[in-house]
């Protein structure tokens, strides 16, 4: 299984992020790459290479175009009006309010194209978000070419990030960037199975009117985990894509026994949709040890997640998405890997 990691992913070092009332260091850091790059070195994966430029085509086919402008300038906006410190937004839109005319203002339009106060936008973000997609680009493209499986250890993340919106430490959705990219290159169906512990809202909302993608994620329930608005079992698609979104929540405390259970539904939905291609958006925050999560996984069962991932018999790219038990997120992510690849 080839790996694609792009060194570039060090650019995005956010200097803090508001959580729970204070602003702490960024939980998503370079340290979490670097760790699952150290990990599979160690244990002898198939080699790592850096990802082909892709430029903006494969970007535009997802997000909004004025998005995509928003993200290039908005440090360079954020610079001259505060001055050199991580841009984070602070107003959003509430009911009653307009979203008809998009601010001038920098700070109106951090909001306008954001959720949450987690996400800095720093001097590197553009080039390392781009990186990110290129490295599950380069992925998809291995795909193409007849490969089994490929590995896109991807930083920053992507499961939040929308058509036109910015969150949960997410900028472009390097998922349904590759989803997309593997449906142009002529797969007939696509399907992303997100097993982060967090809902992929942003995949599920490029995808919502989607007859051509499923999209399934297991998650914490969003009644008592973020991103709070997105990820209920009744959120089944619209239009073309009405039942080709499943969404499985589970409970805080999830073990790997009613974990297990949840990921054979998914596997057998994925099956019956019978796509071409999967990709799976690879979170490995559904640890025990996991600072910012609540499920009880130990390193173990990543094994069998892999296993089970690789049960479904697709041709199958895995692209990085969260994890902060740092210590051991390079065993954990890379148990996924070889547990798929000894199946
Ligand atoms: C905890 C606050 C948590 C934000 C959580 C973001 C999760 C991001 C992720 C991704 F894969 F995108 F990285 N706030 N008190 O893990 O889903
Ligand atoms: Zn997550």
């Amino acid at each position: 299984m080839i790996v694609f990691y792009s060194e570039e992913h060090r650019l995005q070092s956010g200097r803090s992020e508001l959580n729970d009332g204070q602003l702490v260091p960024c939980y998503e850091k370079p340290a979490r790459a670097d760790i699952v790059r150290d990990r599979l070195d160690t244990i002898g994966f198939d080699p790592v290479q850096a990802p082909e430029p892709h430029g903006l085509a494969p970007l535009e086919r997802v997000h909004d175009a004025g998005y995509l402008a928003f993200l290039q300038t908005a440090w360079t906006e954020w610079v001259e009006e505060h001055g050199d410190w991580d841009a984070l937004p602070l107003n959003w839109v509430a009911p009653g309010m307009h979203r008809r005319v998009v601010p001038r203002s920098i700070d109106g339009r951090l909001g306008y194209y954001s959720f949450d106060a987690g996400t800095p936008i720093t001097a590197g973000t553009w080039r390392a978000a781009t990186s990110a997609a290129d490295s599950a680009l380069s992925g998809a493209d291995r795909l193409r070419a007849g490969d089994r499986s490929a590995f896109a250890l991807c930083r920053p993340p992507g499961h939040h990030a929308g058509k036109a919106f910015y969150g949960g430490y997410c900028f472009l959705n390097n998922a349904a960037i590759a989803a997309q990219s593997l449906r142009d290159g002529g797969a007939a169906r696509v399907a992303v199975l997100d097993v982060d512990y967090h809902h992929g809202n942003g995949t599920q909302e490029i995808l919502w009117e989607r007859g051509d993608a499923l999209f399934v994620s297991l998650h914490a329930d969003p009644v008592e985990e973020f991103p709070y608005f997105s990820g209920h079992a009744d959120e089944t698609g619209a239009g073309a894509g009405e039942g080709a979104n499943l969404n499985l929540p589970l409970p805080w405390g999830t073990d790997w026994a009613a974990y297990a259970e949840t990921l054979d539904v998914a596997a057998g939905r994925i099956r019956a949709f019978a796509p071409d291609a999967l990709v799976v958006s690879l979170g490995a925050d559904t640890y025990g040890g996991d600072p910012i999560s609540r499920f009880r996984l130990l390193s173990e069962d990543f094994l069998r997640m892999g296993a089970a991932i690789a049960g479904i018999g697709l041709p199958t790219l895995f692209v990085m998405e969260g994890g902060y038990a740092v210590d051991d997120l390079g065993v954990n992510v890379a148990n996924v890997l070889t547990g798929f690849e000894d199946a």
